[in-house]
């Protein structure tokens, strides 16, 4: 039993070794309370009865259970713990946290199974709220926070209250069984032999302000960094705690400050691998062969589109020229480079994205060591500057209740200027195989699986180069593996 419960529901994209990641989320959140609190983390990813294990953890002296969730299918998922939460402890006050309820407070707050929403960062404010329920004080002098009142919901604070990244604690590992999280990373060119990675956050916000992303709104454009002395120091000690091989960042953009990027890589210097996230166009601005020798190993910028009057429609700030030689510049080192694309823009046409589909081929073409993620369907996050576009230009109606948001993940296409659904079905799908790489490094060790995903690679990389998009029956097939693995791939 335990006094404080945080639950990570499943996210829908959850490959066991590859993308189930550390739940950082809850363990910063636990990182403020754990040195006073009996603390118990719930990931439902890795539990192999999670509702067993609130149960066991739910008792007479806990004083409330925190979710964690994103926008889209996790959120359906939180909402099935909370039910549980309430049939088990009726009186038990469920607090809601992370991305989506920061971005949607008051909606998120107004649902029976939400008693409290944190804005922003769960640290310090979830701290006060504990400290309050134990205490027996009234928490809703805590601010930073939205909740039910007299019929209403009252908002007080911001989502703005960040504290310096510098003095964040170590996140309490010891919550978890670090094995579930240990993945095999699929950002290695020529791992054959299993990696040991674990991610790291030494950077928080984006200073840049896409169209796309909620990020701007979710940080306020500001950018708040870790010093590359403690960031060096905090990743050498994850790898030396856990024997990795490499520690993969998840800062959203790894080079907000170039400077600072090329002294934790110097620091680091070549002890272990290390993984970012990070633009193209700072990639043209660091020396690529000096990161190598320290480590450097992968990179993972979004590329979005091979047009460049889309790029500019989503204020990425960045050409397809810019692409183009940073990736002959990549294609000049080992570092592997893992490409992300997006489509289905509000006012996108075919041209668009048949530019960038043959961009994905020529990057692969002239770049050994380059792999694509996957083209992704644009959809309009809350918070982002072209939901607020989808909304007023696109007849965009936005969910007007929690659940409403659950359907918004990744194959979502609902748009009104989605013109082109089977191309975007497609495409979705078939970027995960196009550069015969990926995939392989996963499901590869089997023969079987060998060749024929080699061959399907092959196959759909003829029909990417002739602009065939049409939703074939072995894409089809795909489709129906996948969604029988319950996988959004
Ligand atoms: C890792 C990651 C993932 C992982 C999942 C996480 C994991 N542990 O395995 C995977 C790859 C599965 C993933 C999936 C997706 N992701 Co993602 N992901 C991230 C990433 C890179 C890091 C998240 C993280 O750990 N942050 C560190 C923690 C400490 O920060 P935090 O989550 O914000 O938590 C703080 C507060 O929010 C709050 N808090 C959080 N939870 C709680 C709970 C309680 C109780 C309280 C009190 C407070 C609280 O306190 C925390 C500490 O301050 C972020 C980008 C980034 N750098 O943040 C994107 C990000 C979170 N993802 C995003 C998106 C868009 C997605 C996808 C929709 C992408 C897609 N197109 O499919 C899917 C969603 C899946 C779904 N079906 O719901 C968006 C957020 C969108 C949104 N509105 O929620 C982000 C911000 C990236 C971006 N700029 O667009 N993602």
């Amino acid at each position: 039993m335990a006094e404080i419960v945080l639950i990570y529901p499943i996210t829908g994209l959850d490959l066991k070794g590859v993308s189930v990641w550390l739940p950082m989320s809850v363990l910063a959140v636990a990182s403020g309370v754990v040195d006073s609190y009996d603390t118990a983390v719930i990931d439902q990813r890795v539990a192999a009865d999670w509702r067993g294990d609130l149960r066991a953890a739910l008792g007479p002296e806990t004083l409330c259970v925190g979710i964690s969730t994103m926008t889209g299918a996790q959120i359906g998922h939180a909402l099935e713990a909370a039910r549980l939460v309430r049939e088990l402890c009726p009186g038990l006050p469920i607090v809601w946290g992370g991305n989506h309820p920061t971005l949607l407070p008051e909606q998120t707050a107004r649902h029976p199974l939400v008693d409290i929403v944190v804005m922003g960062e769960g640290e310090r404010t979830f701290r006060a709220l504990v400290d309050a329920l134990r205490a027996g004080r009234d928490w809703r002098s805590v601010a930073d926070i939205a909740y039910k009142s007299g019929g209403s919901v009252r908002t007080q604070g911001s989502p703005y209250s960040f504290a310096d990244p510098e003095m964040f604690s170590e996140l309490p590992y010891h919550l978890i069984n670090i094995e579930h999280y240990i993945n095999s990373g699929l950002g290695f060119g020529s791992a054959t032999r299993a990696k040991r990675i674990l991610p790291f956050i030494s950077s928080f916000g984006c200073p840049h302000p896409c169209a796309f992303c909620c990020q701007p709104v979710l940080s306020g454009r500001r950018w708040r960094c870790m010093s590359a002395a403690k960031t060096a120091e905090r990743a050498s000690h994850l790898v030396e705690r856990f024997g990795l091989d490499a520690v993969e960042f998840f800062d959203e953009e790894f080079f907000a400050d170039r400077k600072r990027g090329v002294e934790i890589s110097e620091r680091i210097a070549g002890r272990f691998s290390f993984l970012i996230q990070t633009r193209m166009d700072d990639l043209l601005n660091v020396d690529l062969p000096s990161l190598e020798r320290s480590g450097l190993v992968a990179v993972q910028p979004g590329i979005e589109s091979g047009s460049d009057r889309i790029l500019e429609l989503i204020r990425k700030h960045e050409t397809v020229a810019q692409y183009r030689r940073a990736n002959r510049t990549l294609a000049g080192t080992g570092i592997r480079a893992t490409y992300n694309f997006m489509m289905g823009f509000p006012g996108e046409t075919h041209e668009d994205l048949q530019q960038s589909v043959d961009l994905a081929l020529e990057m692969l073409g002239c770049n050994a060591h380059a792999q694509v993620a996957g083209f992704y369907v644009f959809v309009p996050y809350p918070g982002s500057e072209l939901f607020d576009a989808a909304v007023h230009e696109g007849g965009f109606h936005p969910p007007e209740c929690l659940e409403g948001w659950i359907s918004m993940s990744r194959h979502w296409a609902g748009g009104s200027w989605v013109y082109n659904q089977e191309a975007l079905k497609y495409l979705s799908l078939t970027s995960k195989i196009i550069d015969g790489e990926r995939l392989l490094r996963s499901f590869g060790r089997n023969p079987l699986a060998r060749t024929s995903l080699s061959a399907f690679s092959r196959w759909h990389r003829r029909r990417w180069r002739a602009h065939d998009f049409r939703f074939s029956w072995d894409v089809r097939l795909m489709a129906a593996l996948a969604r029988a693995s319950s996988l959004a791939i």
